[in-house]
């Protein structure tokens, strides 16, 4: 798989790809991460990127111009094994649609994905009308820029291509995976005994039937407790 990251500052991504699981995964060949900088497609002595909104109100908008241009240029540089592939194109924005682990495998399913971070107040109106990028969000919280959020969907979608994770089956595994979407319930290590706390009798007792059972069981009361709603909120209500 092919990322491309449109994003005003590529050396917030530095660390993070060279990390251990996208380091790995990039030496390996399984994905390819490119940074482009929207500044390299700004004109003008100043190189500017942003400017007022018209209308008036605070902050600073990105313009069409360099980030047009610059997700343009990245769509052009398509290598011979990908020119049969169709970029999918997002915008990381808070008004975009919630990022949830369906999305992820949806995402996972595209050969080539070019991420737009922006940052300021947001992007000019004719940024979405130009290239019709696929808005996502991380969540209901503001973040000043959707490189975090980049990188969210980088992490996301790469541990889902085959061979990224040792373990094959282990995606499978995960929370908010397989069909049900149960988030994982508890788990133990050695030792058998900690402070007084017991590993649980069935995890040791070698009966794989029992385990499967408690499992399930745990996973569906860990979801149950996770989604129940919070004290003042409309499931209160008679
Ligand atoms: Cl994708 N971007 C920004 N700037 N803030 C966010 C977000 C994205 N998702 C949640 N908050």
């Amino acid at each position: 798989m092919r990322i491309d990251v449109v994003t005003l500052f590529p050396e917030m991504f530095q660390g993070f790809l060279e990390g251990s699981l996208l380091g790995a995964a990039q030496a390996a060949g399984l994905v390819d991460i490119r940074l482009t900088n929207i500044r390299d497609f700004a004109q003008g002595p100043h190189r500017q990127v942003d400017d007022k909104p018209y209308g008036g109100g605070p902050g600073m908008l990105l313009m069409p111009g360099p980030v047009v241009e610059c997700v343009e240029s990245v769509l052009a540089d398509a290598p011979p094994s990908l020119a049969a592939s169709k970029p999918h194109v997002l915008m990381l924005t808070p008004a975009g649609r919630p990022l949830t682990q369906e999305l992820v495998e949806e995402l996972a399913r595209h050969d080539r994905l070019v991420l737009l971070c922006g940052r300021y107040e947001g992007f000019d109106q004719r940024v979405t009308d130009t290239l019709k990028p696929e808005a996502i969000s991380i969540g209901d919280y503001v973040l000043s820029g959707g490189e975090v959020a980049a990188m969210v969907v980088i992490e996301a979608v790469t541990r889902l291509i085959p061979g990224v994770l040792g373990d094959a089956a282990s995606a499978d595994d995960d929370s908010f995976s397989g069909v049900d979407r149960l988030v994982e319930g508890p788990q133990y290590t050695r030792p058998r005994e900690f402070r007084g706390l017991r590993v649980p009798e069935v995890l040791l007792s070698g009966d794989h039937r029992r385990i499967a059972d408690w499992r399930r069981e745990q996973a569906l009361s860990a979801t149950q407790r996770r989604d129940r709603s919070p004290v003042g909120s409309d499931s209160d209500l008679p």
